[in-house]
């Protein structure tokens, strides 16, 4: 039965299996298999079993139809692995070749990392009907550090999760070591995810005591093979609480020994530990400035703990304060940008996309492109705390992408997001990418099938950055799905057109921030009673009889002057501002006449009602699927597309009526009637 719990490596069978088992009849290794290379060799075995129906024998020598697992140095006689330098440690490539007269598949790579990508690039080839007869891939990730952060707290609650409890099983840790830990690491593996950050960035003193860093390092030791390691969210007071030392001040030296004794300790149960995640003075959370210290104070006093083992600081940018009554948008970039260059090499900032907080539209940062001398990781959110939750369908792959090539215009011929992320102008510099995870112990992993799909393209685009959504979710679905090609086709359609469906009925046109208070699910436009003004909706759209929107010009909040001047200038301007970002960044009045030849207000009715109608096409499109999806899955995603449906109608008809009463206007003419 399709639960949902094999992802994307169900592995079902090939049309063609006669030919695929030709060509697949062996494995070839010839060294002595690292555990690392184990884990190739069994998803092989297991992929191939599933797509051919016959798993290969494992052999050290070469026959023809083999599948030979090679590194650089032990290639195969007379196979030129060539560029094979250029792809690192963690890069692979796949050719069909001939070697000594035999006809067989090298997946060659530098190091036992690159054999298990390779693999799973293997698979995903045959997968999505590449075949073996004339493979030839290379590939090797774009980013250093791609990472998932869990938001999972030690009592296994999650925030902003919609998946169930905390896959880590933290009471039974370390002893009882489960399955599933194994399979996650396979899921992520497959897409070249190589680390995770075990728990909630709002974090606990508790963790960093001696019985947990136990239960993490069984953790590390089921994750290591595959390539994953573990980072922690660190609570910057966390000595202080443990009643350890006195303070927290990073420049008490009582403090930097603590940690630099405190990383010595994890290091010796976790010699491959990653490092620290840090959330600090945002939202109430304790950081360097109690002590009126900066952030690279902070970062560089813990990164020094780490740096004699390697292990790094990942130091989030997501901060502001309601005692700082400035823009929220702007809070971050004038925290960060001051402090760039200051930071110690092994401290990367972590940059939430969005300056307000994972909107389902936000322009990207103004802090990418800002700090040339300091790596900048980029934080998606993967679990649609504004989106939905696992309720709607809402593909984030085309969010990605959108924000990945926007162009900071911080360079004369243009350096789009991706660029900066990738950094190639400085090499040797730390990159990566980090998504809140949408991971739970839930059947499905995601608490949806179609969520999974979130999960897989943050993966994708961590390797690459400069990837395509369509094609990622292409990809997917043939694995999960179907390969059937009119299926593919129209699940794919769905899955591009949903995440605007969803921008459409929740907040059109550059709206942000109206969902409803601290569950963030559904419409709360209205709420304008909160002890932070920054909290209410009301202070983002700032509705009133004459118009709506948020003024970041220069006669507003001048949020646009972080921006580079070629962006800030085009967007300065209503009629250079795409309609998207429109009430973003202008304050405008009602009858403002769109591009369209509607006013403002008949064009965020309509907007509205396109929402709806795409959530209504979401539905009816699925309805035409079911004679090609299996029943299980067909009646789990028709429930949550009724829903979508539903709280979609929900959204527009409490919005328009919220801002009708507001402005006192009349629904347009054609506008649907509520209800
Ligand atoms: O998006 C907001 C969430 C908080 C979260 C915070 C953050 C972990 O509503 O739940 O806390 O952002 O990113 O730190």
């Amino acid at each position: 039965e399709e639960d949902g719990y094999q992802l994307w490596l169900r592995y079902r069978p090939l049309q063609q299996t006669g030919q695929a088992q030709q060509q697949a009849q062996t494995i070839s290794y010839a060294g002595k298999a690292s555990p690392t290379v184990r884990a190739a060799i069994d998803e092989l075995r297991r992929g191939l079993q599933g797509m051919t129906g016959k798993a290969p024998a494992v052999a050290t020598t070469v026959a023809s139809g083999a599948i030979v697992l090679a590194k650089a140095g032990a290639l195969p006689q007379g196979f030129s692995a060539d560029g094979l330098a250029d792809l690192g440690r963690e890069g692979y490539l796949l050719k069909s070749a001939s070697v000594n007269g035999k006809r067989v598949t090298v997946i060659a790579a530098n190091d036992d990392i690159g054999l298990l990508y390779g693999a799973f690039g293997l698979l995903r080839a045959l997968d999505t009907g590449k075949g073996l007869a004339a493979l030839d891939e290379r590939s090797a990730p774009k980013l250093q550090l791609r990472v998932l952060n869990h938001w999972d707290n030690l009592d296994r609650t999650v925030e902003r999760g919609y998946s169930g409890q905390s896959i880590w099983n933290w009471w039974e840790l370390p002893d009882i070591r489960e399955r599933q830990y194994v399979d996650y690491a396979r899921a992520n593996a497959s897409l070249g995810i190589n680390g995770t950050v075990l728990n909630n960035v709002n974090s606990k003193a508790e963790i960093l005591t001696a019985p947990w860093i136990a239960k993490v390092a069984a953790l590390a030791d089921v994750l290591r093979p595959y390539g994953i390691k573990v980072y922690l969210s660190a609570r910057w007071s966390t000595p202080l609480e443990l009643k350890e030392t006195t303070t927290a001040d990073p420049l008490a030296p009582e403090v930097a020994a603590w940690w630099r004794a405190k990383a010595d300790e994890i290091y010796r149960a976790i010699p491959d530990f990653g490092g620290f995640l840090v959330k600090a003075n945002s939202e109430g959370q304790p950081g360097p400035q109690d002590y009126h210290r900066t952030h690279a104070d902070g970062a560089n006093m813990l990164a020094a703990a780490l740096a004699p083992h390697k292990g790094i600081v990942m130091w989030r940018a997501f901060v502001y304060a309601a005692e700082k009554p400035d823009d929220r948008a702007k809070q971050a970039y004038d925290e960060f940008k001051p402090l760039d260059g200051k930071f110690a090499p092994n401290v990367m900032v972590q940059v939430k996309n969005g300056a307000i907080d994972f909107q389902p539209r936000e322009p990207f940062h103004p802090l990418f492109g800002a700090m040339p001398r300091t790596p900048l990781m980029m934080e998606f959110q993967i679990t649609k705390e504004y989106l939905g939750f696992a309720m709607h369908m809402a593909y984030l792959g085309p969010l990605f992408e959108e924000v990945l090539k926007a162009d900071t215009m911080q360079r004369p011929n243009g350096l789009t997001v991706a660029q900066v992320l990738e950094d190639t102008e400085h090499g040797q510099r730390l990159t990566g990418m980090a998504g809140v995870a949408n991971i739970g112990s839930s059947r499905t992993w995601s608490g949806s099938h179609f969520d999974q799909a979130n999960w897989y393209a943050y993966g994708r685009f961590a390797w690459d950055p400069q990837g395509d959504s369509r094609a990622f979710a292409r990809e997917w679905a043939t694995q999960t799905f179907s390969r059937e090609p009119q299926a593919v086709t129209q699940i794919v359609d769905m899955m591009m057109r949903s995440r605007e469906a969803v921008v459409d009925y929740m907040t059109p046109l550059g709206l942000h921030h109206l969902m409803d208070t601290g569950h963030h699910h559904g419409p709360g436009p209205w709420v304008d009673n909160l002890g932070r003004p920054d909290w209410n909706p009301t202070y983002y759209h700032k509705a009133d009889k004459k118009g709506i929107g948020f003024d970041r010009t220069a006669t507003g909040s001048n949020a646009l002057a972080q921006y580079a001047p070629g962006v800030a200038k085009r967007w300065a301007d209503p009629r250079t501002t795409p309609d998207e970002l429109l009430l973003w960044f202008h304050h405008l009045p009602w009858d403002y006449a769109m591009p369209s030849g509607r006013t403002l207000w008949t064009e965020l009715v309509a907007r509205y009602d396109r929402g709806v109608a795409e959530a209504e096409s979401l539905r009816a499109r699925w309805e035409k699927l079911k004679p090609l999806v299996d029943e299980r899955r067909y009646d789990e995603v028709a429930q949550r597309l009724d829903t979508q449906v539903k709280e979609a109608r929900w959204w527009r008809d409490a919005s328009v009526a919220y801002f009708q009463s507001v402005s006192g206007l009349p629904l347009p003419p054609g506008a649907k009637k509520p209800g």
